[in-house]
């Protein structure tokens, strides 16, 4: 270890842990490290040892005892490295990361690094990072760092596919097998399929096959089935010679299709109640924070919610696997966001990244869509093949699921619409526009997604709309950033979305958002975001209560 260290704890990001301005808006390289020990028996047994990083943002690369192990580009997906021939034993081992945040145009999220050369004016040297969002852009090791051990043949991915026929269950299964071993002797997997009271109810052999669950229990969204979120336990057991490896995949049984109005899954139509989010809080900036995870979802319970978007990039681990216990639907969606230029360096890192989230979430029954971005400049001529060809990418990888965006430019002009299965749009009448002026929203929203409708005829949703609130301000009659513009603000558009749900084609409504959020510093934004309905701290503001006799209302008429 070289230089200067401080103690930086991992998960979390680096920007707020310390008293230093310097790290809070730090650009460039940062380096980690840290030492362990790995016990003599995963030598002994002679097991393939990996090193797991669940996220680390931005550009990340890897060095065990010295040695390089992997590179990783995009923040929010999870990466590995084979790393059973750089391991010691007895000793101590140094893992070393440096990490890189920076963004530029071909990075995804898109920023731009602005020199300020002008040494009259600024100190020497002087740069800036922009970005094209407004969420304050965190860095560091950012999940849980896990070194594991599989036998040297192991189950490396399982692919799980539901269909439902009658009551019962039908589980389309692949078993991808990799060995580290030059030759081995082919294996066989036995599948069990077990219920929630652990009873065995199924069982098939082949590593891809088709299991029948009958009288199976599907996987319910919360608020529309008395219980929810129901999950089946994979069992799959590799033989053959001296060959064992197991892995315990959960799956929920459920179907999701669009129609050229509705959403529906298993069958019934489905109206998203809920937020676009973030993974935001204070010190830990976006470093997984399981207390923090368990609260937001007794607080989605509580205001009666039913979906959230994972707004604007795939979420950790943990938050997915309570999605599906609890039956909280998801709209899963990629770092794309704010994306003003598209070339084809720009296009393959979005594939990748593409490839990367559904690899990672493709098993989790509350995903219910993939989208591709949020707020592109769609009208740009070029957005038009880009978008086919994220969208065909998309739909290759995995065809059991819808694809969508949160579009935000003129409906009219835009140019990747017409690729997608559901239309998210995001608007900010009565904010944005005419701000304080609530009587405006309810014919705007009424007019702009009827319109758009006509256009694309395809669902469409709201994904976001809020008003910054400061909580505890209030001003009557009205005035924005009050609690009360937040509650007005809110039941002037739900008298528009009762209005649009009886046309038949309108299919949810995500709030923006979910709670306060840390933001870039910027003239607009007094120390972050506050659309939330609860305050950073998780606390309810007044339009918390507005939103829960209205999501508990609708629950109550499906
Ligand atoms: C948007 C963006 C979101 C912002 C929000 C706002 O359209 O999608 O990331 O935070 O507006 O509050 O300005």
């Amino acid at each position: 270890m070289t230089g200067d260290v401080i103690p930086m704890p991992v998960p979390s990001s680096f920007n707020d842990v310390t008293q230093n301005k310097t790290i809070r808006d730090y650009v460039g390289w940062a380096w980690y490290e840290t030492q362990f020990f790995i016990p003599t028996s995963w030598n002994a047994d002679k097991q393939r040892i990996v090193l797991y990083f669940g996220s680390a943002h931005y550009h990340a690369c890897v060095f065990l005892n010295g040695i390089w192990v992997v590179n990783h580009t995009g923040g929010h997906l999870p990466f590995q490295a084979d790393v059973t021939n750089n391991v010691k034993f007895s000793v101590k081992n140094w893992l070393t990361v440096a990490l890189n945040n920076t963004l530029t145009h071909h990075t995804i999220p898109q920023g731009k690094v602005i020199y300020k050369d002008n040494p009259e004016e600024y100190p020497e040297g002087f740069y800036v990072q922009s970005v094209n969002f407004d969420f304050f852009n965190y860095a560091g090791i950012h999940r849980s760092v896990i070194l594991y051990t599989t036998p040297t043949v192991y189950i490396d991915d399982i692919i799980v596919v539901t269909k439902i026929n009658g009551t019962t269950g039908i589980i389309n299964y692949t078993v991808a097998v990799n060995s580290a071993q030059p030759s081995y002797i082919s294996p066989s997997c036995y599948v069990e399929v077990f219920d929630m009271d652990d009873d065995l109810v199924a069982q098939e052999k082949k590593c891809q096959n088709v299991i029948n669950v009958r009288n199976a229990k599907f996987w319910w969204p919360i608020g529309i089935h008395p219980q929810p979120g129901y999950l089946y336990t994979l069992k799959v057991t590799l033989l053959g010679g001296n060959i064992k490896d197991v892995y315990y995949q959960t799956v929920g049984i459920r179907t999701v299709e669009v129609t050229d109005r509705t959403f529906l899954i298993n069958g019934k139509p489905f109206y998203f109640m809920g937020f676009g989010k973030h993974e935001d809080s204070n010190i830990r900036g976006r470093g997984v924070d399981l207390p923090l995870i368990v609260k937001d979802f007794n607080l989605i319970k509580w205001i009666g919610a039913n979906s959230f978007r994972t707004s604007h990039y795939p979420y950790a681990e943990e938050i997915m696997d309570q999605a599906d216990k609890q039956g909280i639907v998801v709209i899963d969606e990629s770092p794309a966001v704010g994306l003003d230029a598209f070339d084809s360096v720009l296009l393959t890192k979005h594939l990748q990244v593409m490839t990367e989230m559904i690899q990672r979430d493709k098993n989790h029954p509350s995903v219910v869509m993939w989208s591709v971005a949020n707020e592109p400049k769609s009208s740009e001529p070029e957005a038009k093949n880009y978008f086919k060809r994220v969208v065909d990418h998309t739909k290759k990888l995995d065809s059991s699921r819808p694809v969508t965006a949160a579009l935000s430019g003129p409906y009219e002009t835009d140019l990747a619409g017409k690729f997608m299965d559901v239309i998210m749009q995001n608007h900010y009448f009565g904010w944005y526009s005419d701000p304080g002026y609530t009587q405006v929203i309810y014919k705007q929203t009424i007019s702009v997604f009827t319109k758009s409708y006509e256009k694309y005829k395809k669902p469409i949703m709201i994904s976001e709309y809020g008003a910054d609130t400061v909580v505890g301000l209030h001003m009557d009659p009205a005035f924005i950033f009050t609690e009360d513009y937040q509650t007005e603000y809110l039941m002037e558009h739900h008298k528009a979305f009762d209005f649009l749900r009886d046309k038949g084609f309108f299919i949810g409504e995500l709030i923006w958002n979910f709670a306060d959020f840390m933001t870039i510093q910027k003239i607009n934004r007094v120390v972050g975001n506050k659309k939330g309905i609860f305050t950073r701290e998780r606390q309810p503001k007044a339009a918390a209560k507005v939103l829960r006799c209205r999501y508990l209302h609708l629950a109550n008429q499906s």
